[in-house]
């Protein structure tokens, strides 16, 4: 039987994986694995990063150095491993909760530097490993553990902050997509610069159960279908329509200076 082109690499002998059956996130694995194998990415020079969060754990299945650690902190780990060994590949693996709640000021200040990084966010909407909570990102009246009547708040929209702030490589995508989010994510992989790509998610345990009565994932992952429009076609989309949709695209490429330090040098360099 032909091996699974992806399996090698996967830690061996590592942790057992702990995604609830139907989950995005082991997805969206997927498809970096694949992104990963077409642009042929050295797994010696690969550093990939979690926080916490059901997202976060990637890095620690994949044969590759690994950090797993603080809920938030994601990018001042890869601001450091950056400065110091620029030469390093660095991944983030993010959810929602971890890139644009807590860790909401680090993405900006990493966007307005254009660091040198891959950040794949898995947005599913919601805090998925701490027991569905409400998210920056939750669509307004779902209800989640910590909104029983209902969401109030009206959604963030991760790429446009981005944008704002500068990131250079910005695109969304979602579960429904392979074929596109798995591009995206190869374009982000040799992008130099500060490269987001957020995809839309399943989390049938801990979002779609509450939010809406079901945790079958094919229905969780036609609800997001139904809700997404391409960028072309928002353009004749009201602003309040568009808040409660997901726009996918590949909405910006673009070559700027790297963030590499200080320029400061010390006498003995001869600066
Ligand atoms: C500093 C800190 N604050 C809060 C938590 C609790 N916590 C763990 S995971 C999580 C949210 C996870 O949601 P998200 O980042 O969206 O990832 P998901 O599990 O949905 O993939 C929270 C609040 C923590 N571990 N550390």
């Amino acid at each position: 039987m032909k091996e699974n082109p992806i399996r090698k690499y996967i830690r061996k002998g590592g942790l057992p994986h702990f995604f609830c059956p139907g989950c995005g996130a082991a997805q969206v694995m997927n498809y970096f694995l694949r992104a990963a194998d077409d642009i042929q990415l050295d797994f010696d020079k690969l550093v990939a990063i979690g926080g916490v969060g059901c997202t976060a754990r990637i890095p620690v299945y994949l044969d590759a150095e690994a950090l797993h650690g603080i809920h938030g902190r994601t990018l001042p780990w890869a601001t450091g491993i950056k400065l110091h060994r620029p030469e390093l590949n660095v991944v983030i693996f993010a959810g929602d909760g971890d890139a644009a709640a807590i860790g909401g000021n680090h993405l900006i200040q990493a966007a307005r530097r254009n660091l040198d990084v891959t950040m794949i966010v898995v947005n599913n909407l919601t805090f998925g490993m701490t027991g569905g909570q409400v998210a920056p990102t939750t669509l307004l009246d779902l209800h989640t553990t910590t909104t029983p009547y209902g969401n109030a708040e009206k959604p963030f929209d991760l790429c446009t902050l981005a944008m704002a702030a500068g990131a250079t490589f910005v695109s969304r995508w979602n579960t429904f997509r392979p074929r596109q989010a798995t591009k995206a994510i190869k374009k982000a992989l040799l992008h130099r610069g500060f490269a987001l790509v957020e995809i839309v998610s399943q989390c049938t345990t801990n979002f779609g159960r509450r939010a809406l009565s079901t945790g079958d994932p094919c229905k969780l992952v036609q609800w997001i279908e139904d809700r997404s429009v391409t960028m072309e076609k928002a353009k004749g989309l009201s602003e309040q329509d568009i808040s409660q949709r997901f726009v996918l695209g590949n909405f910006i490429e673009k070559v700027e200076p790297i963030f590499e330090g200080s320029s400061i040098r010390r006498p003995e360099e001869g600066g």
